[in-house]
This record gives structure tokens, C-alpha cells and sequence, in this order.
């Protein structure tokens, strides 16, 4: 069995946009364990990043977080990285581990807290006008531990108003994605703690404001393909964060815990046209490799992206339909579980060889001796940071 035409073209302009700080250490408040070959310096991060391009064809793009990958020049950083065939994506802020933050950043009831986070956002806008990056990614570990212990409702209105400060410095071009989070590192509330919270905020500021749903930030069991049904049906869905999670913000490996949502989740990416290259959904990671090591670990991630967007690609859309149409309840079930079932990896191992890139992009990049090389060549690599 083969691909069929309809998805090879889809497949074709798949690509997903790996996170800089998933090449750094990373750990849990216990432990930050070290690899040996970690890179040191943001262009390290990015070279490895290339590989993960080099031997899939799905991985064109990285996204920086600041100030985690300060460097003195950010178009030089540009042009680094299109050397190795790369483009700088979304700029990720952070206003998560400034002392002044312990109360807030863009909601904070302090001005000068709010001054100091939003002047920090219009530093990565200069950074993107020098990397040509469109999507700035504002995620706010802004919330209170305990009732009483802050104004939920004043603190919206300043959110609003910081955010307003932002959007309108973006240039053309430039977008703002402000993702949310159920809880974590606040326990009572989160001044951004969902969706509706989100899309509320970016309505207001305009249409390069949008949502960023990562994957890992909901309450167990919500049905996340409806929120992505949702906000692709009212056109304001503009980046995945893609990890999974058995509890919480687990930030393993997409599609390694839970491989059946993150199908469902594909078919609505897919049914609602976030695939599509004029769509504007930027489909990210967000992931941390704690014990495995990071480039097989990205690897591992796009491909089982890609593997989801095959799968979904077999439904049988005609006869989903006239099975959904019928009322027949399990008929319809049935031509959905079958695209889930179908074992892909034979059909894409074909189609990466007719592309000119290895059948198993795995055991290609193991046989490379990519790993021993940094290993020998760098010695004291960094840590990603917190909170990714
Ligand atoms: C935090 O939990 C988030 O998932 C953010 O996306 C975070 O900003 C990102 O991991 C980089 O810091
Ligand atoms: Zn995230
Ligand atoms: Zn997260």
C-alpha cells in the first residue's frame, strides 16, 4: 500500500519547528541531568537543530527563547542559521525568572513590574526584525497561590493593557501568540489559564493576535481537538506547542503517551485547514529530553508528527461522511479508527526514500557518529532553563 496523491502534497509541506531550549539539559526541580555533547552557545543548539532537518526534510525552522539564546547579533544568528539551511522562528519571551516577578509580569498590580515586561517584549520584537522572525509567543507564569491574595479581575485589565502595548508595536508581518496554562507555577489561579481566557485577550487586540495551544496545558481529560476545532473555525488559532504529558506539563515526547489524541488532534488540524501553508498555524514543540538524548529525541518527535498527519490523512472522508450523515453511530467510528490502525511506516519509510532522505531518519542519524563527534568537542554544555 502506498500513499495516496491527495496526502503526498500535504506531506510535502509538513514542516514543524523544534525549540532551542529541547538541546540544553533540562530536569525537574530534583535533578538536572548532563549529556555529554550539549551544546554551549546558541549556534551549537542550532546546528544540532539542523541535523534533525538534515535527516527528516521536516524540521526548517527554530524557535529562539530570550533571554536563554542572547546572542550580540541577531541577523548574523539569521544567517548562521540559513547557512545550515535553517530559518529562526517564533521568538519565545520570559518573564518567569526575574526576582522582580515573583508577583506577576503583564498583569502585575506594580506599573513598574508591568513597564519592565513589556519593555522586555519590545526586545525580542527588535530581536525578530533582526531574525525575520513573524511569531512572538507570550506565555505568563503570571497567577496567586492563594484566594484573597490578589485582584483576579484588576489583574485582567492590566494584562489587557499590556498586551495592547505590544500588539501595537508588532510590525506588519509580525504576529503575537499568547499561550495559556491550567496551573503551574501558580496553584490557586493563572492569569492566562485557558483557552477562552486566551482568545477573549487576542480578540480584543486584532487579527495578528492569536492562541498558541500547547498540548500538555489542560485539565485531564479535555477533549483538546475541540478547542482545536474551535479556534480553527473562528480563525484564531495561531501555533501548537506539541508535547504529551501523562499528569501535567510533562513536556515528553509528542505523541508518546498518548498517540490516539494526538491523531484526534491531527484530523482537526487537517479538517479545519491548519495545514494548509496559507493556514498560518505554526505547528511547534515544546519538549525537554531529560534522560534520552535530545537530537534522537527531536527526531523521534517530528516523525511521529508526520506519522499522525499520514494516518489522518487515509480517512476515508467520503465515507465518514455518509456514515455521519446516516446516523450510523459505529459505521462512522469504524472508518475513523481505521485510518488510526493503519500502520504507516512502511508507505513513509517509500516516501522519504523517493525524497532522498534516509527510510529510518533513527538509525541513519545513530549510524552518523553525530553523537560521539560533539561529545568529544564540547565539554560543559548549558542547561535549557526553567519552565520549559
Ligand atoms: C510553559 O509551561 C510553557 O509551555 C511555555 O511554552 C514556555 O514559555 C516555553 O516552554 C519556553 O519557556
Ligand atoms: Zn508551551
Ligand atoms: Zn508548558
Amino acid at each position: 500500500m502506498s500513499l495516496p496523491d491527495r496526502a503526498l502534497a500535504r506531506l510535502d509541506s509538513l514542516s514543524i519547528e523544534v525549540p532551542s531550549w529541547a538541546y540544553g539539559n533540562s530536569g525537574t526541580r530534583f535533578r538536572v541531568f548532563s549529556t555529554p555533547g550539549t551544546p554551549r552557545t546558541v549556534q551549537e543548539k542550532i546546528a544540532d537543530a539542523a541535523q534533525v532537518h538534515a535527516f527528516t526534510g521536516l524540521a526548517p525552522s527554530v524557535a529562539l527563547h530570550i533571554p536563554w539564546d542572547t546572542t550580540d547579533d541577531y541577523a548574523a544568528l539569521a544567517r548562521f542559521a540559513g547557512d545550515l539551511g535553517l530559518a529562526l522562528g517564533t521568538v519565545n519571551s520570559n518573564t518567569f525568572q526575574d526576582e522582580a516577578y515573583k508577583f506577576g509580569s503583564l498583569a502585575s498590580l506594580d506599573a513598574g513590574v508591568r513597564r519592565k515586561a513589556i519593555d522586555h517584549h519590545f526586545e525580542c520584537l527588535d530581536v525578530m526584525d533582526a531574525t525575520g522572525s513573524r511569531d512572538l509567543k507570550i506565555w505568563l507564569a503570571d497567577g496567586t497561590n492563594y484566594p484573597g491574595q490578589s485582584d483576579m479581575r484588576r489583574r485582567q485589565d492590566h494584562l489587557a493593557q499590556s498586551l495592547r502595548e505590544i500588539y501595537d508595536r508588532l510590525g506588519a508581518q509580525q504576529r503575537m501568540v499568547l499561550e495559556y496554562k491550567f496551573f503551574e507555577p501558580s496553584f490557586y489561579h493563572m492569569d492566562v489559564p485557558d483557552w477562552g481566557t486566551s482568545y477573549a485577550h487576542v480578540s480584543a487586540l486584532g487579527e495578528r493576535a492569536l492562541v498558541c495551544l500547547d498540548t500538555g496545558h489542560h485539565a485531564p481529560g479535555t477533549n483538546i481537538e475541540f478547542i482545536v476545532a474551535q479556534l480553527l473555525r473562528l480563525g484564531k488559532l495561531g501555533s501548537f506547542d506539541f508535547n504529551s504529558r501523562f499528569y501535567a506539563d510533562d513536556d515528553l515526547i509528542v505523541g508518546a503517551a498518548d498517540p490516539f489524541q494526538l491523531f484526534r488532534i491531527i484530523v482537526e488540524v487537517v479538517r479545519g485547514g491548519g495545514l494548509d501553508p496559507a493556514g498560518g498555524v505554526a505547528l511547534m514543540l515544546d519538549q525537554c529530553h531529560n534522560v534520552e538524548d535530545k537530537i534522537p529525541g527531536q527526531i523521534r518527535s517530528v516523525l511521529n508528527v508526520q506519522e499522525m498527519v499520514a494516518r489522518a490523512l487515509l480517512i476515508d472522508s467520503d465515507a465518514l461522511v455518509a456514515a455521519q450523515e446516516a446516523n450510523d453511530v459505529l459505521g462512522a467510528n469504524a472508518v475513523f479508527m481505521d485510518a488510526f490502525y493503519t500502520d504507516v511506516r512502511p508507505m513513509l519509510a517509500a516516501y522519504r526514500e523517493d525524497r532522498g532522505l534516509p527510510a529510518d531518519p533513527m538509525a541513519a542519524f545513530a549510524a552518523s557518529g553525530y553523537l560521539g563527534t560533539i561529545a568529544d568537542e564540547r565539554v560543559g554544555g548549558t542547561q535549557a532553563g526553567w519552565g520549559a
